[in-house]
């Protein structure tokens, strides 16, 4: 089976990648070398998943291995598509899922609105010897002031999908795979990843 490294120190993608990417042995880049700082300051997620996956390829320093990294994040549209590429570290410096999902119930509110619309993008780069490519993904639907549910991970127990009624914290585990950001991206991903 042909090795997948992932560039993200994220649990939650790698779960979701893995589950994905079934014809691969995806393997996060921390079970083979130790992790190190990627600075993300690129101003798209194209371009941030592009830092990410050359980064990693760099370091592991194998001309043959095919590197794939995720750039992903919630825009909503009360807010002007923030918090965007800054999704990760909306709620300030090491604010994790919690403090990031408390932020952003607070600067919808204080627009003085109950829910927004909203959506996902995912960026999937692709790197290995003479190759870097990016497809994207996205997914529509409503960003509420209500955290429901513990399904999925990040910004999820706040968003309803397009055609919904719950959030993807209380809808089961398969409609997120089928709608996603990340399964769109990863679908055509891996029409790159079959010509390599
Ligand atoms: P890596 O850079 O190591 O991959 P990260 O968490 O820093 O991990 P990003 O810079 O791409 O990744 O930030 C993405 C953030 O956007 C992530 O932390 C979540 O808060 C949010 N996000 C992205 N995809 C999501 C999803 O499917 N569900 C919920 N939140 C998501």
């Amino acid at each position: 089976m042909k090795k997948l490294v992932l560039a993200t120190s994220n649990k939650g993608k790698v779960k979701e990648i893995k589950a994905l990417c079934k014809g691969y042995e995806v393997v996060p880049y921390m079970e083979l070398i130790d992790e190190f700082e990627i600075i993300e300051n690129a101003d798209t997620f194209k371009d941030n998943a592009l830092i990410k996956a050359k980064a990693v390829y760099e370091v592991l320093d194998e001309e043959d291995v095919v590197v794939m990294a995720d750039d992903s994040g919630i825009s909503v549209d009360v807010l002007g598509g923030a918090p965007g590429i800054y999704s990760a570290r909306y709620g300030g410096e090491g604010a994790n899922d919690k403090d990031n999902l408390k932020k952003l119930i607070h600067a919808i509110k204080e627009r003085g609105v109950r829910h927004s619309p909203a959506h996902y993008t995912a960026a999937i780069a692709i790197v290995t010897k003479g190759i870097e490519k990016t497809v994207h993904g996205w997914m529509y639907g409503t960003a509420i002031t209500e955290a429901k549910g513990k399904g999925g991970f990040g910004y999820d127990p706040i968003f309803v999908p397009l055609g919904y009624d719950k959030t993807l914290g209380e809808l089961e585990e398969g409609v997120k795979k089928k709608l996603s950001h990340r399964s769109k991206a990863l679908n055509l991903a891996g029409k790159i990843l079959k010509t390599l």
